[in-house]
């Protein structure tokens, strides 16, 4: 099925999404590079896909991470389709040909491998990753609650069984550590970074973790409504945005604040389709149409930042 239109039209187990990274970058070895970023509580690798389609000096980059939820499969399927768009159509449409013409991109598809796994295997609703706690039997964090940006005072839990359980300290986890640390490593090139959730159709950016505006507060905004915009036109669909205070709810640890905090100043977490009605469980048939529009609004936001 690799390679057919309709592989990127289902959901992919992990195995599937490890053996599909090894053949991308087999088959495209001058353009695509894995680098591994660390490992999972389970010790599941976490591949980092990277995009370079030409080898100007000097290139921005960006960073795209997938799956940090484990129940919210379009997601993943969305850095997948990513991929795809951009190996098939670089040099053939003229917006991915400028985008990778002026960066790389760093693509993460499952942030939480093992979470990921145990929604094939044993609960199709599971959240969080699958670290064991010291004071708890229950099992797993929060990854988007575990990064250092006002970390467990808003709208996260510091109980083990909670669904929006914090971690132990700031990148507690072996999967928001590996981001944070590359990351930190790359912050001189990265311009741009998204996070892809679903369910609710938001185009989401700091903050998330207090009510207080972002210093470019105004350009995201305007960013995130001409996306939203060109998704109404060409699609006929919503997308509300703003800040994710005001717009999902008041929430710390998460991974854009803390990425914009670090001075990538634009930040970004997209909730892909839909807004309720089959929620994280969405036919694979919504598939083409929740990453068209997620690809829309990723490359109207990067081409206007690379104007600036
Ligand atoms: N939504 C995000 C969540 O982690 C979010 C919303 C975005 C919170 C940015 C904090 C920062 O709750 C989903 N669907 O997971
Ligand atoms: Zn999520």
């Amino acid at each position: 099925p690799r390679g057919s239109t309709t592989f990127y039209e289902r959901y992919h187990t992990l195995d599937d999404i490890y053996f599909w990274l090894n053949r991308t970058q087999q088959d495209n070895p001058s353009t695509v590079k894995l680098i591994l970023i660390g490992s999972s509580s389970e010790k599941q690798p976490l591949y980092v896909l990277k995009l370079s389609l030409n080898d100007r000096p000097n290139k921005k980059a960006m960073w795209i991470d997938c799956g940090i939820h484990a129940r919210e499969w379009i997601s993943t399927a969305f850095c997948l389709w990513f991929v795809r768009h951009s190996l098939l159509f670089y040099s053939q449409n003229p917006d991915i040909t400028h985008i990778l013409d002026n960066m790389d991109v760093y693509i993460l598809p499952v942030m939480n491998p093992d979470g990921y796994k145990y929604t094939w295997t044993t609960n199709r609703m599971w959240r969080k990753n699958r670290a064991v706690s010291k004071s708890s039997s229950c099992i797993g964090v929060d990854l988007n609650r575990n990064f250092d940006a006002e970390w467990c005072t808003v709208g996260a839990s510091d109980d083990p069984c909670s669904e929006i359980y914090c971690g132990t300290f700031p990148e507690s986890e072996p999967e928001s550590q590996a981001v944070a640390k590359f990351l930190r490593r790359h912050k001189d090139s990265v311009q741009l970074y998204f996070s892809v959730h679903s369910y609710s159709q938001m185009l989401l950016f700091p903050y998330s973790c207090t009510l207080d505006e972002a210093d470019n507060h105004n350009e995201l905004l305007e960013l995130a409504q001409h996306a939203a915009q060109k998704i109404r036109r060409f699609y006929r669909n919503t997308y509300k945005y703003g800040a994710g205070a005001k717009t999902i709810y008041l929430a710390s640890g998460g991974s854009d604040d803390w990425a914009y905090n670090l001075g990538i100043k634009y930040s970004f977490t997209f909730e892909l389709q839909d807004s309720g009605r089959y929620g994280f469980l969405l036919p694979p048939s919504y598939i083409p149409q929740a990453c068209n529009e997620a690809l829309t609004a990723l490359k109207t936001i990067t081409l206007k930042v690379i104007e600036k």
